[in-house]
């Protein structure tokens, strides 16, 4: 049987022959051509890194009053942010105590949302409930 040519290094690298990338190994060697060189490349400084910022999270908070009701603060613990029944009864009381309290923390659109759907529900079955967002 004859063997099939294969171009030099291909087996080796796994690069198709006149890769520049070389091996893993290699990544990191300044002397090999870099990914964003090219031969338009007068060694002027086009690209800045980015710096990567966290975005900002928001939370969400409930508030105090004397007319909603105990069992409507803990559904709305355990359905808008996912509470379990036990942990929404904790938080709840609270507070209940303390005038008000994290109901959780997210992004802006998600804090928002949350926001929206408590002040309507709590609109709906006629309580004060009061939910608001501040940031972290
Ligand atoms: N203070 C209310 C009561 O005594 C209960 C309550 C708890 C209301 C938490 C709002 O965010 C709240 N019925």
């Amino acid at each position: 049987m004859t063997p099939l040519p294969v171009p030099a290094g291909d087996i080796l690298t796994g690069k198709a022959p006149g890769c520049r990338e070389g091996t893993p190994s290699q990544a990191g060697d300044k002397t090999q051509m870099s990914r964003f060189e090219n031969e338009n490349d007068h060694g002027v400084v086009t690209e800045h890194k980015k710096q990567v910022k966290q975005p900002k999270k928001y939370k969400v908070i409930l508030l105090n009053d004397d007319y909603t009701t105990m069992e409507f603060v803990v559904f709305i613990l355990e359905t808008v942010f996912h509470k379990s029944s036990q942990q929404a009864h904790a938080l709840m009381m609270s507070i209940h105590t303390s005038d008000r309290g994290i109901a959780g923390v997210y992004s802006f659109e998600i804090a928002e949302m949350k926001v929206a759907i408590v002040t309507e529900l709590a609109r709906k079955h006629e309580f004060p409930l009061r939910c608001i967002m501040e940031e972290e």
